[in-house]
């Protein structure tokens, strides 16, 4: 039994196959980070990225590359199996995506946000509902440990300042704020704020990785699953390519590498059951490759299709107010601006956490738009590309304004352009949240399996249609506990 990748899905589906009685093996391309480097720490600074920050660059890219528009942010590295991958899709929209034991949990912002309801029910109408809000969101919340800080908390805590005036200015514009759930330990961001222990969320870390205080899944349902002792995770490997023996028997071509990315050694694994778990582009691509290349040619015609970025687009106001030189990278509140009739979104409040007083708070919003894309795999440029255009952003932005505009007229404030490349005001061309390819329901039947190929399942950010309204790390994982235990273990034990 093998399962590729080992983010959210595959770490939900490797547990519960192990408690079943399973063995498994799981196949990730990226590196285990549990071991320091030279330097002591696990994960490189982040003002001073390393080989450790990006998954073979010689520059990183972060999604922020000016300051005052200086192009400063990115700096040269060495091409090194790093944490933080970003996938160029089209010129219009690039992904961002974790790389290592743990997936997007080693990079993610830790906002373990559970859908509305209603709008649950409306991108998937065939799933039970009182299901997943009675049994699997309750169940993935308590495997992620999930934790919420404490009202007192935020609104003391010298790290949130940049929160609490964001929430202040939202709400004397008449707009609603939350607390967002944070899978992030809130008892060590207190500790990393009274001094006694090392800082993490208090010390910028969060996209090339958190050495402290993240209950990342390598702490949570990965380390659950190995305490099984049923379970194995096959490190530095990729899964370059699924056939079929005519007994039925998947067969996976491995290339695993060394952290400089020599190939140290190829081989083929053959397997009955076959998890496809390696996230929206990962999953993705593997069953176009397969399809298009003829090694599995019955695979949907829907394949690459139902692609979104959940409406990601990111901006950043000046504000009249202090927000605090010392920020945490950990997001707790948002602007939940769901309930606008014309273009609803979640608005989370992000840090800018430079090291300066920066006068700024910034959004990033997650608006309920219908653009999707298809993705296909082009074999000449080795490469995943999708037919995503800058337009199909202009909803999501519409949203971000709707809620960032009356803040600005009312406090007479304005929004920074000189963050995003070309000295655009808005970050719409990237995005934290890629959803669908291999779309449930669809693409798969209700359960994910693939028809006609039995033994074959995908249980990952690609079977949510392209949008959910919300992050989507708390879906993914209380789907993927939904079809573990309504199909994938009954089918295989
Ligand atoms: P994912 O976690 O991406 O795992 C896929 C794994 O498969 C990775 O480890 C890959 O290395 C591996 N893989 C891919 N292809 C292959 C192959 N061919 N062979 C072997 N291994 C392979 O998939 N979501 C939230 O809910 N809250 C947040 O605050 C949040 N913040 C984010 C911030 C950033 C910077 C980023 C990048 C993402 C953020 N997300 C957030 C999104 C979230 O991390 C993402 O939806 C999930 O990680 C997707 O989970 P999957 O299981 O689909």
């Amino acid at each position: 039994m093998v399962i590729v990748g080992s983010g959210y899905g595959a770490a939900v589906t490797a547990l519960r196959l192990a408690e079943a009685g399973r063995e498994v093996l799981i196949v990730e391309m990226g590196r285990a980070w549990n071991s320091p480097g030279r330097d002591g720490r696990v994960f490189c600074k982040t003002l001073q990225p390393d080989g450790r920050a990006m998954w073979f660059k010689r520059r990183t890219e972060a999604p922020i590359s000016n300051i005052f528009g200086l192009p400063v942010v990115d700096q040269p590295i060495t091409p090194w199996a790093g944490v933080l991958d970003r996938v160029h899709l089209s010129d219009a929209m690039s992904v961002f995506a974790g790389r290592g034991v743990g997936g997007g949990s080693l990079v993610n912002g830790g906002m373990a946000v559970t859908p509305k309801r209603a709008y649950f029910e409306e991108i998937l109408p065939f799933v039970d509902a009182a299901a997943m809000y009675g049994t699997y969101f309750p169940r993935a919340n308590a495997g992620l440990r999930a934790n919420t800080i404490t009202a007192a908390a935020l609104a003391s805590t010298p790290a949130y300042r940049y929160a609490r005036v964001a929430m202040k200015q939202a709400a004397t514009v008449g707009l609603k704020t939350v607390t967002i759930p944070q899978v992030y330990d809130m008892d060590y961001l207190a500790a990393e704020q009274a001094g006694t222990v090392p800082r993490s969320a208090l010390r910028q870390e969060v996209i090339y990785g958190n050495n402290h205080g993240k209950r990342s899944l390598d702490h949570t349902y990965l380390a659950d699953a190995l305490g099984t002792g049923r379970v194995t995770i096959q490190t530095l490997t990729r899964v370059d390519g699924i056939r079929r023996e005519p007994d039925g028997t998947y067969v996976l071509a491995l290339v695993q590498i060394d952290e400089r990315g020599h190939v140290v050694r190829r081989r083929e694994i053959g397997c009955g059951a076959l998890v496809l778990a390696a996230g929206s582009l990962g999953s993705t691509e593997l069953l176009l490759r397969a399809r298009d290349g003829g090694a599995l040619p019955d695979l949907p015609a829907s394949v690459g299709e139902g692609w979104g970025n959940n409406g990601n687009v990111m901006a950043a106001r000046w504000t009249n107010d202090r927000v605090g030189v010392v920020q945490s990278t950990m997001p707790v509140a948002a602007i939940d601006n769901w309930d606008d009739p014309v273009a609803p979104a979640l608005v989370e409040i992000t840090p800018f956490p430079m090291g300066f007083e920066s006068m700024m708070v910034g959004h990033l919003a997650v608006a309920k738009i219908p653009e999707r894309a298809t993705l296909r795999y082009d074999a000449k440029a080795a490469a995943l590309r999708a037919d995503w255009q800058r337009g199909d952003n202009a909803g999501a932005i519409r949203a971000l304004k709707r809620v960032m505009d009356p803040m600005n007229r009312k406090f007479r404030t304005a929004y920074r352009a000189d963050l995003f490349r070309g000295g655009r005001i808005f970050g719409d061309d990237f995005c934290y949240h890629p959803l669908g390819g291999c779309q449930l329901g669809k693409t798969t039947d209700a359960h994910g399996r693939i028809p006609g190929h039995r033994g074959l399942y995908v249980n990952d950010g690609a079977l949510v249609p392209g949008s959910v309204g919300v992050n989507p790390f708390v879906t993914i994982t209380a789907l993927a506990e939904r079809n573990a235990a309504e199909a994938i273990v009954p089918d295989l034990s």
